[in-house]
């Protein structure tokens, strides 16, 4: 058809001058664009019908084959965004203003999970960005009275472009436009950024930089080794950005254990470190899930009582079962924020429920300020999208109270049940949770976090493949090939550990190979040159943002082969989930909305046989009423 146009347009066919037409003639310029992206589109669901998608969980196909239902809230118009919420109140009057106005609130807010951390830990964090799209607008009207929603960072930022093939920061602006008044959260690993270990340090700021001009307001920053000078670069670029800073410690084990090394003491000096430091909100991360109610009332109940005014921010998983229970501790010892996820992405791995949270408070002086019908009927479209990720369920089948022996993080927990399975360990399970506390020991009881926890858990396997005792670490350290993560560990790049490491088997594994570092790794990690790395990006792909330097600074390969991948199929976002997974039936009729009032109609009408000359396959498809067909390389 464009040819078509091009050969019967009126100026073409007078022969008038070449060099101005395509200029004059915008509209077929336009049209070709659009086909070109039509057609990248169509390379794309080819190779998914004659290969399968390249993203494969482990539990074949989504389930869910209808149209996804947008839930309709009872008397509110949501075809528009809602615009009252508690980002009115930052946005006015900015973040001080924003944190008073939380900690002078009656009762106990929630910020929900569901766009983060929900599915990092419960479906291999592979929630696309039009999924999150499509419910925005009904969730600003259903979560209208929520502390924030949790929607960034983590690992959200690595899998998008390695796996979704989408870019992150799309994500962000696309849902910012369509939730004005919930503040939006994300989760900043310190001085690591969004990535596994320390990055120079105006990398960093550039980063949070970006996330804040784009979309991010309140920031949690940790570090996985609670390291104060880690913790410090993310928490100073917050502040540089103007964002919320929410410095955050990470709480590990069981503080009221006798003997335990993170106790109550360790915990109340670090909150002074942190209120030192300056910070608008105390984020507590119980990222393992096994903060338990009487420990919770008792950290809670101390820091509130040394801290009147400071706002408390507490997270937590539900792998152990107790979540809501210690949540409700959190708000009667004093905490002014908790997290939760929606009732279907919840539980186990993920935070725990809002619906029971909801329920439990009901009735008490606890206020969370939310219409709890509403917040039912937005949990239909989960229901739905728990069905069209099925393929990547971890196949949790209950609570796992062996969390309190074992610790391992939510997220972490699936990722290496998932990964046990696929390495053929599956019988191995228990035996790798097992591992994974002598693999802690050995490292002398780190806090386990991204990145420590990703330590923690490549020696366990380390351990469990070889068939290595305790002992037999210590004794060969020199001679076994570790893991890079544990090399990176004991270097010294991701911070020192509280207590020290330990530094006989530290000597043993560095030896001949790194050399220990005793500060943080920034300083002496010469600064990124952003404007060369732009420059080069430019040149590469002809166009580079501040955004992709940012990309770049955190996964340089991830994000080159993701951009080499958009130049061969363009932008797969638009593609709805069903189709992006799975192959269409023959004669289905695909909507894919490629950019607002425009619509391709596709549908997938035959496939060819494998050419014996070619190795490809011709995969014919009706693009908005014309035949298309596309050969595609067989790799079966
Ligand atoms: C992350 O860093 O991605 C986490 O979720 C840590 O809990
Ligand atoms: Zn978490």
């Amino acid at each position: 058809p464009f040819l078509t146009r091009l050969l019967t347009h009126e100026t073409f066919i007078a022969g008038s001058c070449w060099t101005t037409f395509i200029d004059d003639t915008p509209e077929l310029f336009q049209l070709m664009k659009s086909q070109n992206r039509a057609q990248k589109l169509l390379a794309y669901m080819g190779d998914v019908v004659v290969n399968g998608s390249s993203i494969k969980g482990q539990n074949g196909e989504p389930q869910l084959k209808t149209e996804v239902i947008i839930p309709k809230l009872p008397e509110v118009d949501t075809t528009k965004p809602c615009t009252k919420g508690w980002r009115n109140i930052l946005v006015e009057q900015g973040p001080e203003a924003f944190a008073k106005a939380v900690r002078a609130n009656k009762g106990c807010l929630v910020m929900d999970t569901t766009w983060r951390d929900a599915h990092q830990s419960l479906l291999a964090t592979r929630v696309r960005t039009i999924d999150l799209v499509n419910v925005a607008p009904v969730t600003s009207h259903a979560l209208s009275g929520a502390y924030a929603l949790e929607m960034w960072g983590g690992a959200t930022f690595d899998v998008a472009m390695r796996f979704l093939y989408e870019d992150p920061w799309d994500r962000l602006r696309k849902l910012r436009k369509l939730v004005p008044n919930i503040p939006f959260q994300m989760l900043l690993r310190g001085a690591n950024g969004v990535a596994y270990s320390s990055l120079p340090d105006n990398a960093i700021y550039h980063f949070v930089d970006q996330a804040k001009k784009n979309g991010v307001d309140i920031f949690r920053v940790f570090d996985a080794l609670n390291d104060v000078e880690q913790l410090r670069v993310g928490v100073e670029a917050v502040k540089k950005a103007g964002g919320v800073v929410e410095a955050t410690m990470c709480y590990s084990g069981d503080m009221l254990r006798p003997g335990k090394k993170y106790n109550l003491e360790y915990y109340l000096a670090l909150v002074d470190q942190i209120v030192e430091m300056g910070t608008h909100v105390l984020g507590i991360k119980d990222m393992a899930g096994v903060l338990k109610p009487t420990a919770a009332r008792k950290l809670i109940g101390a820091i509130r009582a040394k801290y009147p005014d400071l706002p408390i921010h507490v997270h937590t998983h539900d792998s152990a079962g107790t979540g809501v229970a210690s949540m409700v501790a959190c708000a009667e010892a004093g905490a002014d924020a908790i997290d939760v996820a929606t009732d279907s992405m919840s539980g186990m791995t993920s935070q725990p429920s809002i619906g029971s949270f909801l329920a439990a408070i009901d009735g008490s002086e606890i206020d969370a300020g939310l219409n709890a019908a509403h917040v039912r009927e937005l949990d239909a479209y989960w229901t739905q999208m728990r069905a069209l990720y099925h393929p990547f369920e971890a196949n949790l089948t209950g609570p796992d109270p062996d969390v309190y022996v074992h610790e391992i993080p939510g997220g972490q927990l699936t990722n290496l049940k998932f990964q046990a399975s696929s390495l053929g360990l599956a019988a191995q399970w228990a035996e790798t949770k097992q591992a994974y506390v002598l693999a802690n020991t050995l490292l002398g009881d780190v806090i386990k976090v991204t990145p420590t926890s990703k330590v923690v858990g490549d020696l366990a396997q380390f351990m469990v493949q070889n068939k290595l005792t305790m002992e037999d670490v210590n004794e060969r350290a020199d001679q076994l090939d570790f893991p890079a993560s544990v090399l990176d560990f004991f270097e010294g790049l991701m911070g020192q550990p509280y207590g020290g490491f330990p530094e006989a088997l530290r000597e043993k594994i560095l030896a001949g190979k790194r050399k220990a570092l005793s500060e943080r790794p920034g300083k002496s990690l010469p600064p990124a040159d952003l404007e060369k790395i732009k420059k080069d990006l430019q040149a590469k792909f002809g166009s580079a943002t501040d955004c992709d330097v940012a990309s770049y600074t955190m996964y340089p390969k991830v994000y080159e082969d993701f951009r080499a991948f958009q130049e061969k199929y363009g932008d797969v976002s638009v593609l709805p989930t069903r189709y992006f997974l799975a192959a269409p039936a023959l004669g289905e009729e695909i909507n894919v909305k490629i950019e607002e009032g425009k619509s391709l109609v596709v549908k997938l009408l035959a496939v060819g046989p494998v050419s014996e000359a070619t190795g490809q396959r011709e995969v014919f498809f009706e693009l908005n009423g014309e035949v298309r067909p596309i050969a595609i390389d067989d790799k079966k």
